[in-house]
């Protein structure tokens, strides 16, 4: 099939970590998202916040759907090469007004894969600026390789949070969205978000894709299932099952590495470096 990403924009996303800006759904498309989106939100217990939603398309044909749409997948194989897997989606909802952030980090130091060579893509259920607190990337940072991560004392959603003294902040960037346009991030990219001080929310939904060669560790993360996106998988690893239902949701301890108490096993990080 065609290359859905030109060679310029494949050079982009080699030298800057990162593509933003490429439509996907349109707006009638997204319409029905969000009408439909409350029956994901409505599963959630009391106490339970948007974030607890990872992982659900392995319960929600809505989300899986999201997951595996056919726009998505060639971006994402112009980039990946042709054998890639999902495996991991979770949404990031900034109401109006909300304090939160998302401190600065490089998703590979969270996942138990190696090597680190797999990435996001970001769905704007909004549309995203710098006022409602868009996503903000250093380019180009994914050439450094792994940098330590640290805990902070912060509105961070995160835990840990990465040392970026060694790099020059003035040059992150904000990336501004459309509704119903994606970005696409390498997960060495240093990216962070600020707080939503706007009366508009700021919903993302993020969706992992690794090509067949990266592996998880399982015995930090048993929960890993994964969905063949286009190719064939060689890699020996363990498959989800499509949902069938329409909106269910996971109950399942999450395991990041830092989740699963990895975090002291100071080998399993220094690896990654
Ligand atoms: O949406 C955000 O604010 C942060 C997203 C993020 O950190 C990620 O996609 O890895």
């Amino acid at each position: 099939m065609g290359n859905a990403l030109s060679s310029t924009q494949i050079e982009e996303f080699q030298q800057q970590g990162f593509l933003a800006g490429l439509p996907v759904f349109t707006s009638a498309e997204m319409a029905t998202l969000n009408k439909d989106l409350p029956n994901i939100l409505n599963l959630l217990e009391a106490g339970e916040s948007t974030k607890e939603i990872r992982e659900w398309h392995e319960a929600s044909r809505y989300l899986f759907d999201i997951c595996m749409d056919k726009r998505i997948l060639a971006y994402v194989e112009a980039l990946l090469g042709a054998h890639f897997y999902m495996w991991a989606s979770n949404f990031f909802i900034k109401e109006p007004y909300s304090m939160e952030t998302v401190g600065w980090h490089q998703d590979g130091y969270y996942w138990p894969l190696k090597p680190i060579e797999s990435a996001t893509v970001w769905i704007a259920f909004d549309e995203v600026d710098e006022e409602n607190g868009a996503m903000q990337v250093i380019p180009g940072s994914h050439h450094q390789g792994m940098v330590e991560h640290v805990r902070q004392e912060s509105d961070s959603v995160l835990g840990l949070e990465a040392d970026v003294s060694g790099f020059e902040l003035s040059s992150a960037i904000n990336i501004p969205l459309k509704i119903g346009s994606i970005s696409i991030h390498d997960d060495k990219l240093l990216h962070c978000s600020p707080c939503n001080p706007s009366n508009r929310r700021r919903a993302g939904f993020t969706i992992r894709y690794s090509p067949d060669r990266v592996k998880c560790d399982l015995k930090i993360n048993p929960h890993f299932r994964v969905f063949p996106a286009r190719g064939e998988l060689f890699g020996n690893h363990p498959l989800g099952k499509i949902p069938t239902q329409r909106y269910g949701r996971l109950y399942r301890e999450h395991k990041s590495i830092e989740e699963s108490g990895q975090e002291s096993e100071k080998g399993f990080w220094d690896s990654k470096k």
